[in-house]
């Protein structure tokens, strides 16, 4: 019934690589299109190697022996052929000459921003509120109550929310008492080590080795970014060394399915999707497809719907009755994607699909959108019982590398910190 994808069917999809789907299901071919990029010249040149210096051998079939678009040099199979006689080694470059020649024209152009630029970018916003009011208050000439009663709306104005605030209040006001913090300046670090140890208990990174393959769904409300964090986990998986497969269960949609055969084509990772019908069915398939093929991770997208859409809510939670059909032990991880403009609403939605799906772990996108990146800290205070739910990843941008495991550390740092040529915060 489904569809393997090997690449989305969009107009963005790269040139017509044919590789044959590794269940025998149709892959889908693709128009070329100027450039090859890296990917598609590696592969030109395995299978120019494999024809040419190898004769008879096949053509390395598609994820099994391809290495990944963003694989670094080391990654590429060793099992890569460059056995022509020496004579004619001599006369053309070997592979891993010609690799590495064509790692190095790759790399050459300007170098991207890193993870630690990225997100201190993205938090500007944030920043610019919560680190422009704090300036000020830091820069008075004593701590008095006054001092500290702004310093709490200004927590508050910045989406900390209530309970944590409050938290970080009382904490802050005991250090002042202990350490008899007399001077603002030296206000900075004590705010920072505060919320520091309010939204510390949020990191706690993914372990894909658990299981394989390890089914990650994806749930949230409309627009959340939950297609678009699939696209970006995909590759943050592969550099993981895991295989990556998608699954496009939002079957509501229109255009859904190949905005993830997009992402898919970007990645380089197939995708199962099917027209119409059941967005249980296709994730179920996804899972035996995975399976059957040795796929590491399996990422399941699906519609976006609203906590109150009751009828919408009960299919989600078929959609994880069905995969642990197709495996017991999954779903391995329930991820809640949170648009963080949504502010302290995202309380009510963890709530909601918490109590809908057993949600697991978070994401929160759109950092780079909003001033309101103090949700963070609010969302580390919910179920004080039981302690919060893990904030996996974090989005601040919609390119491909713009998504990444929370650090608790590199949040407050980027909160506090000016960006790179900006006047420091003291
Ligand atoms: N600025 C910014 N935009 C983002 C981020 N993540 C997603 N987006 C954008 O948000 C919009 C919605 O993203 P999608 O991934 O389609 O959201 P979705 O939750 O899958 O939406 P539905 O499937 O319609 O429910 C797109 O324009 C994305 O590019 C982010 O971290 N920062
Ligand atoms: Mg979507």
């Amino acid at each position: 019934m489904f569809k393997l994808f090997k690449k989305g069917s969009g107009g963005t999809q790269p040139p017509d690589e044919k590789s044959p789907a590794a269940d025998g299901t149709a892959a889908t071919d693709a128009t070329a299109s100027a450039k090859p990029s890296w990917s598609e010249r590696l592969k030109a040149g395995i299978a120019r190697d494999t024809a040419g210096d190898a004769a008879g051998a096949a053509v390395p079939q598609a994820d099994a022996a391809m290495p990944q678009a963003d694989a670094p040099p080391e990654s590429i199979p060793s099992a890569a052929p460059d056995q022509a006689p020496a004579a004619a080694a001599a006369q053309k470059p070997s592979w891993s000459e010609r690799l590495t020649g064509a790692a190095a024209r790759e790399e050459a152009p300007a170098r991207a921003p890193s993870w630690t630029e990225r997100l201190k970018a993205g938090l500007s916003k944030t920043r610019a509120k919560l680190g422009g009011q704090l300036n000020a208050l830091f820069r008075r000439t004593k701590v008095d109550e006054d001092l500290l009663e702004e310093l709490e709306s200004t927590l508050i104005m910045a989406d900390v929310g209530m309970d944590a605030t409050a938290h970080v209040m009382a904490e802050l006001r005991g250090r002042i008492r202990r350490e008899r913090i007399e001077q603002p300046a030296l206000l900075q670090r004590a705010l920072q080590e505060c919320l520091l140890d309010v939204i510390r208990p949020l990191q706690a990174p993914l372990d894909l080795s658990a299981h394989k393959p390890f089914v990650i769904m994806i749930a949230g409300v409309n627009g959340a970014g939950k297609t678009t964090s699939i696209g970006k986990l995909a590759k943050w998986c592969q550099g993981q060394g895991k295989s990556v497969l998608l699954a496009a269960g939002d079957t509501f949609r229109a255009a859904a399915r190949e905005q993830l055969e997009t992402w898919g084509a970007r990645n380089n990772v197939a995708v199962v999707a099917q027209e119409g019908g059941d967005p249980a069915a296709v994730i179920f398939d996804a899972v035996q497809a995975a399976r059957a093929r040795g796929i590491d991770v399996v990422l399941a997208d699906t519609a976006g719907r609203l906590p109150t859409q009751l009828h919408l809510m009960e299919e989600i939670a078929k959609v994880r009755r069905v995969i642990q059909k197709a495996d017991p032990s999954g779903p391995h991880e329930v991820l809640l994607v949170l648009d963080a403009n949504i502010g302290q609403n995202a309380i009510a939605q963890v709530k909601a699909f918490d109590s809908a799906i057993g949600v697991t772990g978070l994401i929160v996108t759109k950092l780079d959108g909003t001033a309101k990146g103090g949700v963070v800290a609010a969302i580390a205070r919910q179920r004080p019982a039981r302690g919060p739910l893990a904030l996996r990843f974090i989005g601040v941008g919609e390119g491909i590398d713009d998504l990444q495991p929370f650090s608790a550390d590199a949040f407050v740092e980027a909160l506090f910190e000016p960006p790179p040529g900006a006047g420091k915060v003291n």
